[in-house]
């Protein structure tokens, strides 16, 4: 091992990329984030690490520059493994060890990583990057590179692409099953003939468009959704707001601001009764919002879009006449009132894990089909290898009409859906396919249920590390006494309930709390 890695080129190119004095950072709920300047050394050695991952791995791994709703100021990293999904967490320690590390320590941790992990230096890497729309995106991911290419990894540089197209990229590198050719045309062109597939029933000739506006958080969403454009059905007539041109990334839109604040973004004017939804700064989580007649506004979340889908995927298998296993998971942020429905009027299994999307995709994989959101709308669906060839086959060989019929749906829901990660273009053409299908508009959407009125914080503390958290997160087991204090406050309201928990891509404490009515969501919450 010391012989075949050029440590010398590794310690000359780690003095270029040197890391401020003084800097502890953790690998959190997606990667690394923080300010933007402090992370040029973070870069450079996720590119030395992606190198090693790739070749324990035998397989392409991706690096992602993108600190997605966070502040434009802020920047990230985080490394996606060969089928496109997360870091596995064992590497997700090396990685925060490799970034809090002293150059000098650096040779070390490389060395020991290649024992522990019995990487094989004459295998090769392949490595593919991509990057949002931050000023300082660029620079970064020219950071990954010096890393990747010191240690003689290759590397193919998408540029500028969404989150979900990166993780798509991966998985197309190291499969063929599903996914064809690497490339994002060819992502576009699976995307839109599934939804023309889809929706062919839906949409007749002469029919009035149906029009959605999007706002794109000023990021990155803008520019792919307009290649994505020219692919789709005239009938779906998309509008774009918050591209880029002038607003900043994030600020005042975006669907972290409208779920969090509950209103509409800036920079859209929004009709009593229009459908439109909002994307995140890297495109990888939707909500849906509009405005009532009276001037109401209404958000349709993750939990709504998890419905939405489950009651679509039920009825086809229904159809079908298939028993697969289904389930939705959720984490503590789910409305109550979502999960009520799921389980007692829908009948389907809910499951509750930790915040972060790696935690639900996991989970999801338990079943033949797992649906999975985060109620900020970071979400996907999830179908086994034994699910798709039942339905592939049921789609070509199923004699009874209506039954194939009902699986080629199915089988185009799969192909619509990115299953590697929760993907806001993907996520927008299935719930535009499903309402379109169903005649639904926003309204009947939303009237499947009735939100708990809700309210979410968040607040500067010295060290958020101070508070630990168990069972999913819903209770604290740290400082001692503050459950207690939660407990105490929570049975003062009616159908109430509340957590706190320290956040994993700020440093900040989230507290959520959601009551019967908005005056006691918030007063509880504050
Ligand atoms: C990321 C994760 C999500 C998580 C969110 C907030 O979203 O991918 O799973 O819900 O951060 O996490 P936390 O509450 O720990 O800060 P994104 O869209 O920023 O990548």
């Amino acid at each position: 091992i010391f012989v075949e890695m050029d440590f010398d080129a590794v310690a000359k190119y780690s003095v270029l990329h040197a890391k401020p004095s003084g800097l502890t950072l953790q690998y959190g709920t997606a990667g690394f984030r923080t300010k933007a300047e402090n992370l040029d050394h973070v870069m450079y050695r996720m590119g030395l690490l992606a190198v090693l991952r790739s070749k324990q791995t035998k397989s392409t791994i991706g690096v992602m520059v993108t600190a997605s709703h966070n502040p434009e100021e802020d920047n990230g990293v985080k490394l996606v493994d060969p089928l496109g999904e997360m870091l596995a967490p064992s590497w997700e320690e090396y990685a925060t060890c490799l970034t809090n590390a002293e150059e000098q320590e650096i040779q070390t941790i490389l060395s020991d990583v290649c024992q522990k992990e019995a990487v094989s230096l004459h295998q090769d890497a392949f490595i593919v990057i991509g990057r949002d729309t931050r000023p300082s995106s660029k620079k970064l991911s020219q950071a990954v590179i010096d890393g990747v290419s010191v240690l003689g990894g290759q590397y193919h540089d998408y540029g500028l692409v969404t989150t979900p197209q990166l993780h798509y990229m991966v998985c197309c590198w190291n499969t063929q099953e599903h996914y064809e050719k690497a490339t994002v045309e060819a992502y576009y062109q699976k995307l839109a003939k599934a939804f023309v597939e889809l929706t062919k029933q839906a949409f007749s000739p002469g029919d009035s468009h149906r029009s959605l506006k999007v706002d794109c958080a000023n990021g990155i969403g803008a520019l792919k959704l307009q290649e994505m454009e020219c692919h789709l059905p005239r009938e779906l007539l998309i509008q774009m707001y918050n591209n880029g041109t002038k607003g900043k990334l994030n600020h005042l839109c975006g669907a972290d601001f409208v779920k969090v604040h509950q209103k509409p973004p800036q920079g859209i004017e929004v009709k009593p009764n229009e459908r439109c939804c909002s994307f995140d700064g890297d495109a990888d989580r939707i909500v849906y919002f509009y405005n009532d007649a009276a001037g109401h506004f209404h958000l349709l979340d993750g939990d709504k879009i998890a419905t939405l889908i489950s009651t679509f995927l039920k009825e086809l298998l229904s159809k079908v006449g298939q028993t697969l296993t289904m389930a939705v998971v959720q984490t503590a942020y789910a409305n109550g009132s979502s999960t009520r429905y799921l389980e007692e009027t829908m009948k389907v299994p809910v499951h509750c894990v930790k915040t972060g999307v790696k935690h639900l995709h996991q989970k999801a994989q338990e079943f033949d089909i797992g649906v999975y959101f985060e109620a900020n709308g970071h979400g996907t669906v999830l179908f086994s290898k034994a699910a798709v060839e039942k339905i592939r086959h049921l789609a070509k060989e199923e004699k009874d009409n209506q039954k194939r019929e009902a699986a080629k749906m199915l089988e185009n829901t799969i192909d619509l859906i990115n299953q590697t990660v929760g993907d806001a273009i993907s996520d927008l053409l299935v719930i535009e396919a499903i309402l379109a299908l169903k005649g639904f508009t926003v309204h009947h959407w939303d009237a499947m249920y009735t939100d708990l009125p809700n309210r979410q914080l968040k607040i500067k503390v010295a060290d958020r590390r101070v508070i630990d958290t168990a069972d999913a997160e819903r209770r604290v087991v740290a400082p001692p006494g503050l459950q207690e204090k939660i407990d105490g406050l929570v049975k003062k309201y009616k159908l109430s309930r509340a957590f706190v928990r320290p956040s994993g891509t700020e440093d900040v404490v989230r507290v959520y709390a959601e009551a019967d009515t908005q005056e006691n969501a918030d007063t509880l919450a504050h």
